[in-house]
């Protein structure tokens, strides 16, 4: 572990074209849960699998309820930057990492000073009325019961990817550029399950592709390096 640890740095100490490519497995350490571990989203009771719930159709048939687990496991809005957010944040600010591509939706990237941060699932952050467009504080979905209204009447939806919606083009193409000329890419705490996020990193075409993650993933074989621990363990030891 430890030699991986340092032949990570060595690639990292001579790059500047590092890209991240992460899930929510870099914000667990900060205490927000992610879906596949086996204190993930995915072992805990609930009617339906995350999936279902957090799926266009069923936010469309069944708004309460996805209010309901929504603000039960998916703000998390006093959650802080662990390690790993940090650490891609002070490389940005070096001129080391040109960009975070990112499943997560919980700003923590941003909250820990990332600014080029590539977010192909949406934010939590941001919301807004689907009747009228104004848009909401996420402060408000927080502190308000049942389904979110806007003045207009309309619903509120939080401005994240659901299941079963198409993800932002626009967003898309950054990150494939981004990952494409890449002479680092370090993916982290992801399980690599969820398309077409995952089938960005096969943009990548250099050597040195990086994976740090708990568990084995489907790209692990693959990998020019592979480290399997906590990433803000090991993201504060570089
Ligand atoms: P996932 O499928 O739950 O996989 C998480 C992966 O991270 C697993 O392979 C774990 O082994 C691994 N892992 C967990 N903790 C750590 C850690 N500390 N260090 C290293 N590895 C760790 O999550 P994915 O992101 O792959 O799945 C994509 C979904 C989950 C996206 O659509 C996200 O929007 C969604 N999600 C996001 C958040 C968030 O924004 N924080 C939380 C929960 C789910």
């Amino acid at each position: 572990m430890d030699e991986q640890i340092a032949k990570l740095k060595e690639w990292v100490d001579t790059s500047d074209n590092i890209v991240f490519f992460g899930g929510a497995g870099v914000s667990t350490e900060s205490g927000i849960p992610d879906f596949r571990s086996v204190d993930g989203l995915y072992n805990q009771q609930y009617k339906y699998p995350p999936e279902t719930i957090l799926s266009a159709s069923f936010f469309h048939s069944e708004p309460k309820e996805f209010y309901r687990f929504y603000r039960a496991k998916m703000l998390a809005l006093d959650a802080e930057p662990n390690a790993a957010h940090k650490k891609l944040a002070e490389w940005e600010s070096q001129g080391k990492c040109r960009a975070v591509v990112t499943q997560n939706i919980d700003g923590l990237h941003q909250k820990a000073g990332s600014k080029e941060v590539l977010e192909l699932h949406g934010s939590v952050l941001r919301n807004y009325c689907m009747r009228c467009r104004k848009p909401y504080d996420v402060r408000d979905i927080a502190a308000g019961t049942g389904v979110p209204k806007c003045t207009c009447g309309g619903i509120i939806k939080p401005d994240v990817v659901l299941y079963e919606e198409s993800l932002d083009s626009y967003t898309i193409n950054k990150s494939v550029e981004y990952i494409r000329n890449a002479d680092i890419l370090i993916i982290g705490g992801t399980s690599l399950a969820v398309y077409p996020a995952a089938g960005l990193i096969d943009y990548y075409r250099g050597d040195k592709l990086v994976l740090v993650n708990k568990s084995e993933t489907p790209a692990d074989r693959r990998a020019n390096l592979v480290i399997h621990a906590p990433i803000g363990q090991v993201f504060s030891q570089l």
